[in-house]
């Protein structure tokens, strides 16, 4: 086990270290936070684009197996450093738990930015979802799962709208978060279904006040970030937004897809505080 302290998200100094487990303790939020960082094998230290951590956050590296963590500041616990004087590289948090208050995740349809929702439901026609591809998958950090919503029409239906107007919402699990960067990512096919346009709004509500339009601000309207097909089961690029203020609930809706298909589908909605 060896020990990092980070003081910084975005100035680092990166140094070699063998595998092994890694704790770090994190102030760059002013709040003290220990993340378990969990090497992949032993000898293969982050040698892809992300290690995952246990808790909620994911520490991306952009070198390669020979450089190891971002750290500056102490080093509190022992760690061998092999190899040459180390380059400079960039953390970059995570998205956060999108865990839910009672793990639910309401599915909606037929809705917009500012609206009232309307509810969505399990099944194979208008305003409902795959039952086994339920609003919760889109919050459940797998690319392997999907959220896939029909909207006003239906499995055997066809068109370029199908599917739009509808999305989730959540209150988060981890109480009121800031939020303002986003994250879409693929299902794992049919990119004609992929989200071109959406958007985010928060609420400071929760229960059944989320259903109410009037509960919500617009954080971010436009480019979901998958113009460009990053393929599937992929995420694209990290949609920036300016806000300050820390919400416990957040909606989701998708206002246009890539092309005609039955249905909208995506993989994950990631939210990052930065
Ligand atoms: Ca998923």
């Amino acid at each position: 086990m060896h020990k990092i302290t980070v003081v910084n998200q975005n100035v680092v100094k990166t140094q070699k270290f063998d595998s092994g487990d890694f704790e770090f303790t994190e102030h760059a939020t002013g709040k003290q936070q220990n993340m378990l960082l969990k090497t992949k094998a032993k000898g293969d230290m982050c040698n892809t684009t992300d290690c995952h951590c246990l808790r909620d956050r994911y520490l991306h590296f952009n070198t390669d197996k020979t450089a190891a963590a971002t750290t500056t500041g102490t080093r509190t616990a022992t760690a061998t450093i092999t190899g040459t004087e180390p380059a400079t590289t960039t953390f970059m948090p995570g998205p956060i738990s999108m865990a839910a208050v009672d793990r639910h995740v309401y599915g909606v349809c037929n809705t917009s930015a500012g609206a009232d929702s309307v509810a969505a439901n399990a099944g194979e026609w208008r305003c409902q979802y795959m039952a086994r591809e339920s609003p919760d998958k889109a919050c459940d950090g797998y690319v392997s799962t999907k959220y896939l919503s029909f909207g006003s029409c239906h499995s055997g239906g066809e068109g370029p709208t199908c599917g739009t107007g509808t999305g989730f919402y959540l209150e988060l699990s981890r109480g009121p978060t800031l939020v303002n960067g986003m994250k879409v990512c693929t299902a794992d096919d049919f990119e004609q279904r992929d989200p071109i346009h959406a958007s985010l709004e928060g609420s400071s509500l929760s229960g059944r006040d989320l259903s109410l339009g009037s509960s919500w601000t617009l954080l971010y309207g436009g480019s979901s970030g998958l113009e460009t097909d990053p393929g599937r089961k992929k995420c694209g690029p990290l949609q920036l937004f300016n806000n300050t203020k820390e919400y416990r609930s957040y909606r989701f809706l998708v206002s246009a897809k890539r092309n005609i298909s039955n249905c909208v589908q995506y993989s994950e909605v990631q939210l990052y505080s930065l």
